[in-house]
């Protein structure tokens, strides 16, 4: 396989602000890129050049179902852009022996910190006080805001102790947090209890993250019997995936005092917002922005168009997913 022959279609291209003008000209003129983020009717692109891509280039945010990889009878690699690929219906590629890879760990301190705003947030009702602010109530000295909840010392559990969970865990050190951690298998090499059932772990926790992969095996994972475990002193954040929560449920549980309050980064139908949570006040939400910052998004392009030029060379993939 030469580098030049490779016909690559590229659903977007999310280079940083920082990425030098040229990025994609010169990926042009290394490979044959099909940009079908620009093309006008985005089917007619396909139909043009689906028949020869043997590279698609695609990103965590754009669902590439069977249907989808079926246009592309000669596809052999997919580069996703995004540590989650639940996006991608994996089981069907490997089926018809395609590739898949994803961007690991370049984004795990990035997330890491955006949990911990979110708890910060939360907890403390940051996003309800800048509204007030901003919305000129603020007229006496002294802010007529309900009292937010002490961070330091809050007991801290985990759903999926993988690398993003491990870096949230390293954080709560430094606010004196007991941690534990719920997972598929206990993880005896990290300092942590493990919680043998989730109902245990949100029973215990105080504060309650979502750092699990998404797709069916995790789908409403957090439901109404987790969200009452947790109770009504506590606390749930989501960066991970939204399909994780049962979003009715917890609106229901935000709107009832249920569970105390959310942070959340990611929901079920993005960008689509279920009004409930729109208007709970003790929730905290964000566009999916976790891993948006100049730094780790050039890292991440830059490990997904490694792993394309990585194929092209030797087709092998740099950081390949096992279905
Ligand atoms: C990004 C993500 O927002 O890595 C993931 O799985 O969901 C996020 O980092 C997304 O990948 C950008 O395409």
């Amino acid at each position: 396989m030469s580098d030049t022959a490779l016909p690559v279609l590229m659903q977007c291209f999310a280079l940083p602000p920082s990425a030098p003008p040229d990025s994609l000209s010169r990926l042009q003129a290394a490979y044959e890129v099909v940009p079908l983020w620009q093309a006008a009717d985005a089917s007619a692109c396909i139909a043009a050049h689906g028949h020869r891509t043997q590279v698609l280039a695609t990103s965590a945010f754009i669902p590439v179902d069977a249907a989808f990889i079926d246009q592309f009878p000669a596809l052999q690699a997919i580069c996703n852009l995004g540590v989650g690929y639940d996006n991608i219906d994996v089981a069907h590629a490997k089926r018809r022996g395609i590739k898949v890879s994803n961007t690991p760990d370049v984004l795990d301190d990035c997330v890491a910190d955006l949990a911990w705003g979110l708890i910060l947030s939360t907890l403390r009702g940051m996003g309800a006080a800048e509204r007030y602010l901003r919305s000129g109530q603020w007229t006496s000295r002294l802010a007529a805001l309900p009292m937010g909840h002490r961070v330091t010392g809050k007991r801290l559990g985990i759903v999926g102790l993988g690398r993003i969970g491990q870096a949230i865990a390293t954080r709560a050190q430094g606010f004196c947090m007991p941690v534990r951690y719920h997972n598929r298998n206990p993880r005896p090499e990290c300092p942590y209890e493990y919680a043998a059932s989730l109902p245990e772990l949100a029973e215990w926790a105080d504060i309650l993250v979502i750092a699990t992969t998404g797709g069916e095996q995790t789908r409403h994972l957090i439901n109404m019997p987790i969200l009452q475990a947790l109770g009504p002193e506590g606390f749930l954040i989501n960066i991970a995936r939204g399909s994780v929560v049962d979003e009715e449920a917890l609106a229901q549980a935000l709107e009832q005092g249920i569970i105390a309050g959310a942070g959340l980064d990611v929901f079920e139908d993005e960008p689509h917002v279920p009004a409930g949570l729109l208007q709970a006040d003790n929730a905290t939400l964000l566009p999916h922005i976790a891993s948006a910052t100049i730094e780790t998004r050039s890292a991440m392009v830059a490990l997904q168009l490694d792993n394309l030029c990585a194929y092209a060379r030797s087709g092998r993939l740099l950081t390949e997913v096992q279905p």
